[in-house]
């Protein structure tokens, strides 16, 4: 269908067109929602998105050593067989600066720029019950009404900066690793102190080790890793990923993460000691988050997990050689791969640079900062010149609660939250007509490839809102019932895994003190979660209300 040019929801004359649909964020989500609502249903829509740029998460983190760690031919937009041909990734792994290129590629392609409007941050959305509209308060002042809102804001995106007494003492810099400034940091000469010791920690402290003169990494609790292997793609390998296109596509969309590896159909005792630590020698040869699909029980049962737990751990001693450093890295409290499971490129190995240390904060917490650097609780005084906050997000709902959300009868998501967040298949709350939360919590999301639940929410919201159309509907809105079932079967999920053992993750929102603990995506797996939505489709979005133009107009 022919697309409508609305150069951001404002027409050449400066006036503003009527809009159908909000959409906030330019990153994955937000660019594929806006060209399918524009290119395929011939919707007026906007993009709102804070940064200068397309990118979402990968316009921010520009920390030292971002890397994704999907591998690059399936970290992509797969709707698109023109898009997979053109575009070439250059290494196993993608790093930030190439993803930002790979976006911008598809945003000039899909001709999306013109419908986004950059440096508009949203502050706040209302429903009027009325108009049935949305009306989107921007930082700037400006309002945008549409009858749909789609929030494509990320699981990841709103930057968890801990409240350490004194930090606005430090005489020297801080930084966090989410807003990372994009001319970058310079640590030649410097002491450098890094907090957090997560998926974006490990990227970063080898990178960051090469030009500081001292790095000191603060470590509250220890983590596996598996090594990414990360290379240049060989011409070969390039070449056999083009071949295989439908292929990957295939398992992708067949397994319970969305990565383009299948999980064996075998359990960890199903073979003798010796087999299987040949298997998990493989597997870590092999490197990446493949290394967890080696048995399909290592999520299900301890024991099982134990075995590939203490594999981990006896590669850490192995790699460090400083035997108490190698104890408070490999001192993990948690199964492995029930918290966000890293991978990396010589994390452990940076340990036994002469110039890297270690600090336990777990045992040792830390208890200021003070203007010269970071002051433990027993006293002990680490002197630094730069802090580097690699602490995360307040993940899941903190970059959807910041939107300031009100619906109808002016409730507030943050009140309809309050306990945790509720919600019907992670796309709608009750009491919030037309608002579509794209990889909201109760989604698979975050224990997915992320672009693949990123395509499956837009296309469903698409065709929801294509069937809303072709049949008169004004307003759809997931009823509390069906809200309640959900939530239930989430918790149902999760507690099926070991998952929710992590008492710290941030999966549960441990990370943010305050937040209710509830384990937020859904944990059953992506293609069995596809098939429930298709199937909530298929029955005329059974547990969702639907008002039609007439009711409305009584
Ligand atoms: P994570 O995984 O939340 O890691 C944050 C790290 O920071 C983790 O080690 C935390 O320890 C640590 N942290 C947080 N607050 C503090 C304080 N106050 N003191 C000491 N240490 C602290 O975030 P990432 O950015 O690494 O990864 C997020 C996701 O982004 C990642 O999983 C990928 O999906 C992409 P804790 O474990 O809470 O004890």
């Amino acid at each position: 269908m022919a697309s409508v040019a609305m150069n951001g929801g404002i027409s050449a004359d400066g006036a503003q067109r009527k809009l159908d649909a909000i959409i906030i964020g330019a990153g994955f989500s937000g660019m594929y929602q806006l060209h399918c609502l524009r290119d395929r249903l011939g919707l007026n829509a906007v993009v709102l998105e804070a940064a200068d740029g397309v990118g979402g998460t990968w316009y921010w983190n520009r920390y030292p050593g971002a890397r994704c760690d999907s591998e690059s031919h399936s970290y992509c937009f797969q709707f698109s067989d023109e898009l997979l041909t053109e575009w070439e990734w250059s290494e196993r792994y993608p790093g930030q600066a190439e993803i930002l290129r790979y976006m911008n590629f598809v945003a000039d392609k899909l001709d999306l720029k013109r419908d986004i409007r950059f440096k508009t941050r949203v502050v706040g959305a209302r429903y009027d019950e009325a108009a049935n509209r949305w009306t989107v308060t921007t930082e700037g002042g400006e309002t945008l009404t549409a009858k749909y809102l789609i929030t494509a804001v990320g699981c990841l995106s709103s930057a968890n900066v801990p409240k350490i007494p004194g930090l606005e003492t430090f005489e020297g810099d801080w930084y966090h690793t989410g807003l990372w400034p994009h001319e970058g940091v310079d640590f030649s000469g410097k002491r450098v102190g890094q907090i957090g010791t997560g998926s974006t920690g490990i990227q970063a402290v080898p990178v960051i080790a090469q030009t500081a003169k001292t790095l000191t990494v603060f470590q509250r609790t220890a983590n596996y890793s598996v090594p990414a292997h990360n290379a240049p793609l060989s011409p070969e390998r390039k070449r056999e990923l083009k071949e295989r296109l439908a292929e990957t596509r295939r398992t992708m969309r067949s397994t319970p993460n969305g990565h383009p590896f299948v999980i064996e159909n075998r359990s960890v005792f199903d073979v003798d000691d010796d087999e299987r630590l040949r298997i998990f020698e493989k597997q870590w040869e092999m490197g990446g988050l493949q290394f967890r699909a080696a048995f399909k029980d290592i999520l299900l049962d301890k024991k099982a997990n134990d075995e590939a737990a203490n594999f981990l751990k006896n590669k850490i001693r192995q790699i460090v050689k400083d035997p108490e450093t190698a104890e408070k890295l490999a001192n993990i409290d948690h199964p492995y791969s029930t918290k966000r499971p890293p991978i990396d490129s010589f994390y452990f190995d940076t340990y036994n640079k002469p110039h890297v240390k270690l600090v336990d904060v777990r045992s040792d917490p830390i208890e200021a900062i003070t203007p010269k650097g970071i002051r433990l609780k027993s006293g002990e005084e680490h002197e630094l010149d730069i802090i580097v906050f690699a602490t995360g997000f307040d993940a899941m709902t903190g970059s959807l609660l910041r939107l300031n959300i009100t619906g109808r009868g002016g409730r507030t998501l943050s009140e309809s939250w309050k306990a945790g967040p509720t919600n019907y298949l992670g796309l709608q709350v009750s009491g919030f007509p037309n608002l579509f939360t794209i990889t909201g919590p109760g989604s698979p999301s975050v224990l997915c490839n992320m672009p693949v639940p990123i395509e499956q929410h837009v296309e469903w919201i698409t065709d929801c809102i294509d069937y809303m159309r072709r049949h008169d509907v004004e307003a759809i809105e997931a009823t509390p019932e069906a809200m309640d079932r959900w939530v239930a079967h989430v918790n149902d999920a999760a507690n099926a895994t070991l998952m929710p053992q992590a008492g710290h993750s941030w999966y549960l929102g441990a990370n943010v003190p305050g937040k209710p603990r509830v384990f937020m995506p859904y944990a059953g797996g992506m293609a069995r979660y596809r098939g429930i939505c298709d199937d909530v489709a298929a029955k005329g979005y059974e547990g969702f209300e639907m008002t039609r133009a007439s009711a409305m107009a009584k």
